[in-house]
């Protein structure tokens, strides 16, 4: 019998109704408390501080233990110990947002095989598609994340309008390796090739570093008086631009559109800093990561990609409840 804690529950009546007949969740497992750790990115990070809740939102309804552990940085080097400590606690699954698609392929087998179900969210390792059969990096169960080449390209239309079709532009990056963020890019270079009057720049690495980002964007000011724009393409590339533009006097002349929705994009939005926001879902990132872990857990299926959302934010509709409900909790 499926009690109230079961994955069917949790999925809700209507997914049941529309034939999940198959799901069968076995009773014993029904009553097995799991451990399920989340290591993120970097821990000081309203994404991340978002993407825990729902974590531990699902975890709190499946009636599983979550473990969030993760690095003060992004930071490979000091993610690599984080993810050591985690595996040697020997939890049952972890859920962790990769830093490098390459670097943390290797620490992420000792993982697996340790026997420790894992599942990629936000970032992936390897090319992100899991469970092919291919060797090296397809061993993760699941990549629970939102769609970057699309956000990417939604951000490049916005910021081509806003500039009126024409002038200079660049993408403020954390780094390269970062799957995410690599492919934010990417699409937004994608669309912008179909806009003939807009030159896209060298794009400015910032070690996920605002003050970093800051400095970047003076200096291109300095260099390209008639800079016309700027995509940062995460929160700290986004807020480290915007606070650079404010200090060159740019505001509102130099037009930005960001990836990331901390609470301080409603202001920044109000005074015309930003253009745009693309507000992830990291809560609910993180609740279908533990629900991913915790199906496999219990023997059933999981879907190898599960893509979530995007809300877009402006100075239009960021007073819709329905909008802002989106802006991250950390
Ligand atoms: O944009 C998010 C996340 O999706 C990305 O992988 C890294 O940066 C953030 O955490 C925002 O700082």
């Amino acid at each position: 019998m499926i009690q109230r804690r079961s994955f069917l529950g949790l999925m809700g009546a209507a997914t049941a109704a529309a034939g999940t007949g198959s799901l069968v969740l076995p009773a014993a497992a029904e009553n097995k408390k799991h451990t399920i750790a989340l290591v993120p990115g970097l821990t000081t990070d309203a994404f991340y501080i978002t993407m825990h809740r729902g974590a531990d939102a699902a975890a709190e309804a499946l009636g599983q233990d979550l473990l969030f552990q993760g690095a003060s940085e992004w930071n490979v080097t000091l993610q690599v110990p984080v993810l050591d400590a985690v595996i040697a606690r020997k939890p049952d699954a972890i859920l962790i947002a990769p830093t490098d698609k390459v670097q943390l392929v290797e620490p992420l087998k000792k993982a697996n095989d340790a026997g420790i179900t894992v599942v990629c969210v936000d970032t992936f390792i390897g090319n992100g598609v899991f469970q092919t059969g291919a060797g090296d990096a397809d061993f993760p169960i699941s990549y629970v994340a939102s769609d970057n080449v699309l956000g990417g390209v939604m951000a490049a239309r916005a910021l081509a309008q806003s500039i009126g079709e024409k002038g200079k532009v660049y993408v403020s990056n954390v780094k390269p390796g970062v799957s995410t963020t690599d492919q934010r890019e990417e699409g937004f270079k994608q669309e912008m090739a179909n806009h003939p009057d807009i030159e896209v720049l060298e794009t400015q690495f910032n070690d996920d570093d605002a003050n970093k980002a800051a400095a970047q964007v003076q200096a291109v000011i300095g260099r390209v008086p008639d800079l016309a724009g700027v995509f940062g393409a995460n929160l700290f590339s986004a807020s480290g631009t915007a606070n650079g533009v404010k200090q060159a006097g740019k505001q509102g002349e130099v037009k930005i559109a960001a990836f990331d929705a901390p609470q301080s994009v409603v202001q920044e939005l109000k005074d015309g800093t930003f253009e745009i926001v693309i507000a992830q879902h990291p809560a609910e990132i993180g609740y279908f990561g533990v629900v991913a872990a915790y199906a496999h857990l219990t023997g059933n299926p999981v879907p190898t990609h599960i893509g979530t959302g995007f809300t877009v934010m402006t100075k239009d509709n960021i007073d819709d409840p329905n909008v802002s409900k989106y802006l991250y909790t950390g």
